[in-house]
This record gives C-alpha cells, structure tokens and sequence, in this order.
C-alpha cells in the first residue's frame, strides 16, 4: 500500500455556482437560463429548470453545516449577475441579494470554509442578451465590469479569492458553435467575436481589481483545460492536435495567463477570416492583465485525428482542422455517455501548466465523476448511499496530480465538482457528481460513502491506495 501524502494548507472542498444551486426565490432578473427554460422547457433533460434546485437561498445555513461535517476548509461558488444587480446599466444592486451572499458568506467563514468567489458562470442576464447580444457586444463588456467592480467593493473584504469567470470558453462553444446554450447561434465568426469579448471583460474586471487594492485577497481565472491526445504519431495527427490544443486551450490560457496572444491563432483567425473587432487600446489591456493563480477544470480528454471526411458544416469550427477520435484501447465511463477515463491527463496539465505557464499557482477546480441515480443506486440501512466507483477514479486521478506535485507542480487544492447533486444546464440532473444526492421530489440532501472517504482526506491531507 502506498501512502499519497499533499502539501501543508492544501485547499479542500467542492466546486459549484449560483445558477445551479440557489434557485429563483427573490430574484431581482432573469437569467439566460430562466429566459430559455421558459421559452423552451424540452431542451433541458426531463424539462427541469434552475427555479428551485437545490434551494440555496433558503437552506445555505443547513449547507455550511454539511460542507464542515465533510472537512471542507473551502468552497467555490458564484454570485448571479442577474441577482446582485437590479439595474444592469448604473450597477444598481437588488437589497436582498447583497443580505443573501453577505449571510451566506458569513456562515462560511464562521465555519472555517474560505470561501472562492466566481462572477460569472455561464448566466448572462436575460435582459442583457436580448437587448445587446450579450458578450457579442462591447457594450456589455464595460457592463460586466461595472458588476465585477460591485462585488469587489461590496464583498471585498470577505472574499481572498476572486474569479472572473469559469471556463470562458463554453458559452462561446454553447452559444454560438455547437447549440448547447442560449442563445443557440451557429456563427464561427460571431464566437470569436465574444471569446474576444470576454477575454476583454476578464482583462478590464482584473485591472479594475488591482486598482482597488484589496487586502489579502487575489484574482485569477478558472479554465477547462483538456490535453489533446493524439490517434498516432504520425505528422497530420500531432498537427491536428496541435490546432485542438491552440484553438481550445492556448486561445484562453494564454492571454489570460502568460498575456501574450498567440500569433498562431491570430493566423488562424486570418486564414478563416473571422478575426475579431479589437483595438490596439485593448489588446494593451488584455496583455498586462495578471491574474494571481489559476484553475483548473478536468473531466475527459479530446482525442483527435487528421481529417479524413470533408468538413461539412458552412460556417468555421475548431473541427476544420481535425476530427475527433474514439481510443480503441481506453476506458470508458458507462455512467457518463461513454466518457473517457484519462487520470494522466492530469499529470500532463500539471507539468504543461508548470513548464509553460510560469508554474503559476493553480488549484484542480474541477474534477467530476458522473454518475447517475440508478447506478449509484439506494441508500444502504444507515441512509448511506454506496458510490465507491467514484471514490476509487478518484484516487486514480489524485494520484496522479500527487505525481506532478512531487516533481515541482504548484498545485495549492483540489475542489469536487460538486457538492451536493445540482442543476447542471441541459443535463439538468441527469448526471450526479455530489457528495450528497439531492433528492429532487423532498429537497433532502443524502450522504454518499465517497463524502466519508473524502472527509478523511481532507483531516489528514492524506490517502492511501
Ligand atoms: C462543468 C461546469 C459545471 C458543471 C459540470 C458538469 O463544465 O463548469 O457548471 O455543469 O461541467 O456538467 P454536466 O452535468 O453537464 O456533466
């Protein structure tokens, strides 16, 4: 047996967000997500939307106690833009949601749980989207740092740790790629134009943070980072991912980590045409913006291979430059659509992020094993549900980030996506990545056996395999 031991002060805990946790009750707006839900309830599995979901809003006390019954020492979640604020246009905040996250952060550090604060987790307000497009427009950039700024003032002196968004490249991939969030738009050059956008909103948010001043507390960025493996070694396969890996990963990490725009990608975006609206005044703004640490969201790898059929759609993707590729030899998540299982593609994030990146401090701010409620199956004669597949990936993925931190990774804390089962877009609760099950008809949160294991983990910074 071997004893996998993590560094002092390592950051314990689980990952999870506004939308997908606090439910509806006294909000101030609607979200792109309760627009949606309304307008089109058959996108969402089973038709569930965000309103109720895991109740946060009412139960976040009960919750705290939860989180410190598990040994977390923190916590990620995000403020909603469509709940802090009232009038998008002057930053106006709605009274009872400042009551709400100063409450719910109060608990949390009464209870020794640092709390992470992200601001911007897939939820455009509704508003916003309609009448300007969302991050389409530039308008809605100095809008976003508006609310940004708010927090920063309101929660400044509570929150060490800020995030500007998590994993900004999803909405671009949802929204206007591959039809997977609202608003729904197949328009290679429109995604770019809003990848670019953002990047300017997390780079304006950064500046304006530093400018504040703010004691003890630090700004950074959490991406999905996923390691683009190859189908053989040959020439056409390496250079397919290598554009995977540029147009994925390197677009976001690195001007938002090491502030250089790739000059790849800027011949990319040439060669197809789609080069975004910029100005030399932002891209100044854009490469001087530091953040502080990073982190880190890892569920599956991309495997890809040169392109063998023509590229069929007419507008530009990532996949004109290659195809994806199902590993003959790999293991599969049965739970998760056949998801690939790939622990090592921890380790070789860990060692690309410190040899390429500066070895900035970043933390693994995601890592999820989906399940579903059958598999998981019924809890056991103490109410115990029995989800020991998770625990046993899990370990494989940890020992694997327990390799790259003996060889100088500076890796500072492991969150689980997720805490308690929640609300996950438009998987809704299909898939169940929780400490707690969720039960949807009762509210009530049930333990699962992986929690147990993990609470040990926490307490002692320690596991054995
Ligand atoms: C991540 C998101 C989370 C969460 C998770 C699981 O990409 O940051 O918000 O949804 O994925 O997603 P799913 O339930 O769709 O597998």
């Amino acid at each position: 047996m071997t004893t996998y031991t993590f560094p002092e002060n390592f950051l314990w805990g689980a990952a999870a967000s506004g939308t997908q946790t606090e439910g509806a009750t006294n909000k101030a707006n609607e979200s792109i997500w309760d627009l949606w839900h309304r307008l089109s309830p058959d996108r969402f599995y089973n038709g569930i939307g965000s309103q109720l979901v895991n109740d946060t809003y009412s139960r976040y006390k009960e919750d705290v106690q939860l989180m410190k019954q598990l040994g977390f020492n923190s916590f990620r979640t995000s403020f909603q833009w469509s709940r802090l604020i009232k009038d998008f246009e002057t930053a106006e905040v709605c009274p009872d949601a400042v009551e709400f996250y100063n409450n719910y952060l109060d608990e949390m550090i009464a209870n020794g749980i640092e709390p992470m604060i992200n601001l911007y987790h897939f939820d455009m307000p509704a508003e916003l989207q309609e009448k300007y497009g969302g991050f389409e427009s530039k308008k809605v950039v100095d809008l976003y740092v508006k609310y940004a700024v708010k927090a920063f003032e309101l929660f400044g002196h509570k929150v060490k740790y800020w995030i500007t968004f998590n994993e900004p490249i999803v909405p671009v991939e949802g929204g206007y790629l591959y039809d997977f969030h609202y608003p729904c738009k197949k328009d290679g050059k429109l995604a770019v134009q809003v990848g670019y956008n953002i990047i300017l909103a997390h780079a304006k948010a950064v500046h304006a943070f530093h400018k504040l001043a703010l004691k003890d507390s630090k700004i950074g960025i959490v991406l999905n980072l996923t390691p683009s493996y190859t189908r053989s070694d040959s020439e056409e396969d390496n250079k397919a991912a290598w554009y995977a890996d540029l147009l994925f990963n390197r677009s976001f990490l690195d001007p938002m980590v090491k502030n250089q725009i790739p000059q790849e990608l800027c011949e990319v975006l040439n060669e197809q045409r789609i080069i975004p609206e910029t100005t030399a005044e932002e891209i100044e703004v854009i490469t001087s913006a530091k953040v502080q640490f990073l982190g880190v969201n890892y569920y599956v790898p991309r495997r890809v291979k040169a392109r063998e059929a023509k590229y069929e759609l007419d507008y530009f993707t990532p996949e004109v430059y290659f195809e994806n590729y199902i590993n003959p030899d790999g293991r599969f998540n049965p739970y998760r659509d056949n998801n690939e299982i790939l622990p090592k593609a921890i380790y070789d994030i860990a060692i690309n992020v410190k040899e390429n990146y500066g070895n900035i401090p970043w933390f693994l701010a995601e890592i999820g094993i989906a399940m579903d409620i059958v598999s998981e199956g019924e809890p056991d004669g103490n109410g115990v549900i029995d989800d020991s597949f998770r625990t046993d990936l899990m370990k494989e993925h940890l020992v694997q980030l327990h390799k790259a931190i003996e060889e100088g990774a500076n890796c500072f804390g492991v969150h689980q996506w997720t805490f308690i089962d929640n609300w996950s877009w438009i998987n809704s609760f299909k898939r169940r990545y929780g400490f707690f099950r969720l039960d949807l008809e009762t509210g009530n949160r049930i333990p699962k056996k992986h929690g147990l294991w993990f609470k040990d983990l926490a307490k002692t910074g320690t596991f054995h395999e």
